[in-house]
């Protein structure tokens, strides 16, 4: 895999902070944010592809932002031009102040809830206070718009932001075109789902395609994770378990052929700062 190395950079991307209201764990309105990267040079009269990519256990919509070089990673690609220009967006899956709330140890009910909530803020609430702000390919907020740009958006995460994202997979396959879930299973069939009942998830995850009429040829899953990494036991059976099913889940080494990769970062712990590598890695296949 390509590794990120820091280099200055003449044009730098800019970090905007959206918010927006939405239901908190009582279903109360509350304001909330998200921190957008609008990529150097963003131009309102062009459109935008778009990257929504979600924390883990315990973080905010800061923590991609303070714990890794990801906006190095952005700007260096834009320069260089190994990727086109993207919007990324910085959201916060919890309901509730992330601060006052787990600090170690983990309630996989409660961050289970918490994700499986967020699907809804997502579509509801997030995309329009961003897409609604900035130029995306969506023509208009409407769910025909959104389904017909669903190759210009992208929707990934770290550890319970990796399990956001397979519940995104499940529920918003019909809006959002690739997926990158970093260093985390899916856990709708049951917490560490992936690794417990790794049949039944790769099985659930099939019919969320077939539902819409989707093949291998509708969506891209860009997955990443570590030899040393927590979540490494939990993932590896369950890519296993999807690549049972070739004409949904083609998982290829290739870059250049299939639509499902998987990426182990050598000697790489449970953290921001080695999950970063597989987004700067897979840059230039995000959207194409
Ligand atoms: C996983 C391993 C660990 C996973 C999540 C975690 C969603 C979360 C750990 C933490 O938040 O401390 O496979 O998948």
């Amino acid at each position: 895999m390509n590794l990120h190395r820091w280099k200055d950079v003449d044009y730098r991307g800019q970090i905007v902070r959206v918010d927006y209201a939405a239901p908190d764990y009582e279903g109360n309105p509350w304001m909330k944010y998200a921190n957008v990267y609008l990529p150097y040079g963003y131009d309102p009269n062009k459109a935008y592809d778009i990257l929504y990519l979600i924390h883990g256990g315990g973080g905010n919509s800061d923590a991609w932002l303070d714990c890794s070089q990801i906006k190095n990673a952005f700007d260096q690609a834009f320069q260089a031009g190994t990727a086109r220009p993207f919007i990324a967006v910085f959201p916060c899956f919890y309901s509730w102040i992330p601060s006052e709330h787990r600090s170690e140890g983990i309630d996989a009910a409660k961050e289970d809830s918490q994700v499986r909530a967020f699907q809804k803020e997502f579509a509801e609430c997030l995309i329009p206070a961003v897409e609604g702000r900035f130029h995306t390919y969506a023509e208009d907020l409407s769910l025909k718009s959104l389904q017909a740009s669903r190759r210009h958006r992208a929707f990934g995460g770290f550890s319970m932001g990796g399990s956001t994202t397979w519940y995104a997979f499940l529920n918003h396959l019909d809006i959002i075109g690739t997926f990158l879930p970093l260093s985390g299973d899916c856990w709708a069939v049951q917490p560490l789902g992936g690794k417990l009942n790794s049949e039944e998830t790769a099985g659930l995850l099939a019919e969320a395609v077939r539902k819409l009429g989707f093949t291998s040829r509708d969506f891209r899953l860009l997955i990443g994770t570590g030899d040393q990494d927590i979540a490494y036991g939990n993932l590896s059976p369950q890519v296993e378990a999807m690549a049972a099913y070739p004409g949904i889940f083609d998982l290829q080494e290739d870059m250049r052929g299939g639509n499902m990769h998987y990426v182990i970062k050598e000697g790489a712990p449970h953290a921001y700062e080695e999950v970063y590598h597989h987004i700067w890695n897979y840059l230039p296949y995000i959207f194409d």
